[in-house]
Order: C-alpha cells, then sequence, then structure tokens
C-alpha cells in the first residue's frame, strides 16, 4: 500500500483510541512501556515496540575494503562484533545509516548511495542498520519499534565503546524519517555521542512530543537537522517542521521542495531513491536524502542563512551571513556549529546538483569621510541575467571610513560574468544616537564606496573580481543614503 495512503488510513480516518498495555521488557534493553509521554492525542495507536527476536535487526558494515558485500551482525548478539567484523577499526570515525518506514536495504538505493557517498569521501565504518521487518504497516507499530531499534544501535556502539576504547564522540548516526528518531533513542542511551544527524525526522506521531519521544538537541553533543517536507499530513507532509536540533536547516523554507510539486513521477530527479510508485509521493520527504548525500563529497557549500523564521527568509530580510554566522548544510554542517540552537535557511535548485551558487562580496569605504549607520544591499549585472536586490548586512552597522566589510550571499541562478554593480544603502540611526538622526532629510547621509571586491563560487569554481567606480571624479563614488551607485570599471591599483 501506498505510504501516504496507509498514513492516512492510520492516522486521519480513525479516532482517538488510547491503550494502554504492561511495559514489555527485552533483557539487557530494558523495559518499554506505553503511557506517558509516549501516549498523546497526536498518537491515536499508540503501541508497544515488538521484540528484537521478532525485528531480527541486522547491522551491515561497509569498510574501504569492503564497499560492495556488508559484513552483517545480529543486533541481538551484538558482543560477536569482533568476530562477525574483523576489519572493524576503532581508529576510524564511524557512521550509522538509518532507514525509515517501510524502505529495505532492497527496494531503496539510496542507503548504499550513502554509504559509497561516505566512504569516498573518509576512511569510515559504514554501518546501515537494517530493520525491515519492524518498519512495516501499520504505521503506528514502526513508531513503536524504533525504540528497540533505537536501544540496540545504543547498545552496540557502547558495546564497542567499551571493546575497544573508541570514544562514543567519534561516532555519528544518520537518520532518515523514522531512523531519525530511532538515532534520538540511541543517543539518550550513549553517554557524549558525538552526532545525529535528521534527514527530514518523521512528523506523523511526533509532532508536539515531549522530547523524550523525539530527536532533541539532548540526544547527542551535536544534532543537525534537515526538513524537507514540514507539514501536516493531511497536506501530504511526512516531516516535522518544528526544531528539534542544535542547527536546524529549511531548503526551500522546508516544507515544499521545488520540482516535486507537480506530481511528476520524477521530478526533481529520482538519483539514488526509491524506485517503485511511492517516490513522487515523498519527493518532498525524500529530498533531504538526496541533499545530505550530494553533500558528502560536493565542492559546493550548501550555504545557509540563520533567520528567526520562514516569513523572514521569504521577505528577504535573512540573505547574507558572514564568517562567525554562515550555516552549512549536510554532511559537512558540524564545520559550522552555531554558539546556540539556530535555525538555517537556503534556497537550492530544483534538479541535482541541488547546491547553488554563492557570492562573496566585500566592500571597501574609502577613507575621510565621516561613518554613518544603516543597511547595505547591491545588485549584480552579468551577461546571463541580472539579480535581485541583495540585503548585506541584515542588522544594523556602522560603517566607518577606510573599512572593508565582507558577507556572503547565496543565490540561485548563473547570470555569467558579471560586468556591473550597483550599490545602494538605507540610512537609519537609533534613538540612542541623536547626532547620526536624519531629520527632515536634511542631514544627507552619505558612504564613499572605494571598490567592490566579490567571488562566484559555483561548482568548486571560484570567479574572482574587483570593481570600482569607473570615472576618476571621487565624487561619483558617494552614495547618498537610498540612492545608488554604480561600480562598472577597472580599479587603479
Ligand atoms: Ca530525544
Amino acid at each position: 500500500m501506498h505510504f501516504s495512503v496507509c498514513l492516512l488510513l492510520c492516522v486521519v480516518l480513525v479516532g482517538v483510541w488510547e491503550t494502554r498495555a504492561d511495559p514489555v521488557c527485552y533483557g539487557e534493553l530494558g523495559c518499554f512501556q506505553d503511557g506517558a509521554p509516549f501516549k498523546g492525542s497526536g498518537r491515536p495507536f499508540n503501541t508497544q515496540p515488538q521484540s528484537p527476536d521478532y525485528l531480527e535487526v541486522q547491522h551491515r558494515l561497509y569498510t574501504r575494503s569492503r564497499r560492495d558485500t556488508p559484513a552483517i551482525l545480529d543486533a541481538r548478539h551484538p558482543d560477536n562484533f569482533t568476530v562477525a567484523w574483523p576489519h572493524y577499526e576503532a581508529e576510524r570515525l564511524t557512521k550509522f545509516i538509518i532507514h525509515g518506514f517501510l524502505n529495505t536495504v532492497t527496494n531503496v538505493l539510496w542507503l548504499k548511495e550513502m554509504a559509497n557517498e561516505l566512504l569516498s569521501n573518509g576512511d569510515y565504518n559504514v554501518i546501515v542498520v537494517d530493520w525491515h521487518k519492524g518498519n512495516q504497516n501499520p504505521y503506528w507499530q514502526a513508531v513503536g519499534n524504533t525504540r528497540v531499534v533505537g536501544a540496540q544501535i545504543a547498545q552496540l556502539v557502547n558495546m564497542i565503546s567499551t571493546t575497544l576504547g573508541q570514544p562514543t564522540s567519534t561516532f555519528h548516526l544518520i537518520g532518515h524519517s523514522l531512523g531519525a528518531h530511532t538515532g534520538g533513542y540511541a543517543g539518550e542511551r550513549i553517554v557524549g555521542l558525538g552526532r545525529i544527524t535528521g534527514l527530514d525526522p518523521a512528523g506523523p506521531y511526533y509532532e508536539n512530543t515531549d522530547p523524550e519521544v523525539r530527536l532533541d538537541p539532548t540526544d547527542a553533543t551535536y544534532v543537525d537537522v534537515i526538513h524537507s517536507d514540514g507539514k501536516e499530513l493531511i497536506k501530504m507532509g511526512f516531516g516535522l517542521l518544528e526544531e528539534v536540533g542544535h542547527a536546524d536547516y529549511y531548503p526551500n523554507l522546508g516544507h515544499d521542495q521545488p520540482g516535486c510539486s507537480d506530481g511528476s513521477p520524477h521530478d526533481g530527479n529520482d538519483k539514488g531513491t526509491s524506485q517503485d510508485d511511492n517516490e513522487f509521493i515523498s519527493c518532498n520527504h525524500d529530498r533531504s536524502i538526496k541533499f545530505f548525500i550530494e553533500s558528502i563529497n560536493s565542492p559546493c557549500h550548501f550555504l545557509a542563512f540563520p533567520c528567526d523564521n520562514e516569513q523572514d527568509f521569504a521577505a528577504g530580510k535573512c540573505q547574507s551571513c558572514d564568517s562567525t554566522n554562515c550555516g552549512q548544510m549536510g554532511f559537512h554542517s558540524d564545520s559550522h556549529i552555531p554558539a546556540s540552537p539556530t535555525l538555517f535557511y537556503l534556497r537550492t535548485a530544483p534538479h541535482t546538483p541541488f547546491c547553488e551558487a554563492e557570492l562573496g562580496v566585500s566592500v571597501r569605504l574609502a577613507a575621510g569621510h565621516t561613518n554613518e549607520q544603516g543597511l547595505m544591499k547591491v545588485k549584480l549585472y552579468g551577461d546571463q541575467g541580472t539579480t535581485d536586490w541583495i540585503v548585506l548586512n541584515t542588522k544594523l552597522i556602522d560603517f566607518q571610513p577606510g573599512t572593508t566589510y565582507s558577507y556572503t550571499v547565496g543565490f540561485h541562478s548563473d547570470i555569467g560574468t558579471v560586468s556591473k554593480v550597483d550599490l545602494s544603502w538605507h540610512h537609519s540611526s537609533p534613538w540612542t544616537s541623536p547626532l547620526k538622526w536624519n531629520p527632515f532629510g536634511l542631514r544627507h547621509p552619505t558612504l564613499a564606496i572605494q571598490e567592490v571586491d566579490f567571488h562566484v563560487l559555483k561548482g568548486g569554481n571560484k570567479q574572482i573580481h574587483r570593481m570600482c567606480v569607473s570615472s576618476k571624479d571621487a565624487d561619483d563614488s558617494l552614495v547618498e543614503t537610498d540612492g545608488t551607485v554604480t561600480l562598472d570599471g577597472a580599479c587603479s591599483s
């Protein structure tokens, strides 16, 4: 049955029906109860997990020496790992990949593709968690089973860490949909787990739940999340829109992905995901996987901008970042861990390669003028197109003469070779700086632009340009508030 149809039948067409049973206990994994916080209005059929003997979870180890044929470990016997996995090395970083609802190691390609990309990136131990007996219909039973699968992953990580001395900080769990929450259940049982990456964590049964029920920042030292299908199930959304990590990435606002909207089975390029007829139904949901896979070895950065909410991003208020606050969606997001939990937004292309061009802009102000506060923006003209106005600083800056201000921004279309830059700025002065006010527009606040340096980075290729005002008249480099100066000439030095 269709993933979506099944979920709708399971969740929407039935009323709230609470069940309550005695806890189930599975040896060293402990006991699992279905009472609070696991029961709730969003969970009409809350079910305890099935037994490890029923689930028959397998851990499939891939390494560079065994890329095609994994070595299989029965999750019920984690202490057998030294025998089953003689080529496991504790000196390597270890990556777990955990699939979600209905996926199996044979009916989707992305598990193998992600393992391969990871092994191309580094000499890792890559473990694909195969829980295909526990992730079938009904959905709520698969939800329940994630708790045991997570506990088994934790049991293995702790076993390896204890036996070989491998620090738990070197383990990274990557989970899609239900697999993201499975990673959370593992993480809460592993002291000092390095990282969990949630790829569009499942929404149904997890919306507005307690952190114990879902993935949350306490489950690992670093939790990064890509939201690609975050909307209600009734709108065919399978992901969770609410933030659940230290860094939550919302590509294309996080709910509808470009290239997925017209219902074509091959929307957004079907490379690497399910080959069955569910694909276009879960195009948005699976897009998080494609972003992550592309990010592993791409020279493109999936640059993302911190923003308080999607309305601000959609309104163009969060178009730039600097060395202190940029985000990088995907595998390399741990090189940009924010100091506090942060929402990041970005745009992507509708087809692979999804990562779009980024633009570094440095504006140098001429010396000898007065400082002014405000916001600056640029517009670029290329031989293949023109950008919209791009706001450089989203927070007010006190622009100092003789100083260079550098930003990174993203933009969609390839505009070709840039030949002209328009620069504008808007004066704004807080009430605490009355001397910098501009009463009735009488003061004419002005900046003097010396030059604009910028580089376009697309697909690893970097074009660097310097643009200056073509006129030799210094007055032509002056730009009054809300005015525009055009830079279309070479710089003299
Ligand atoms: Ca949790």
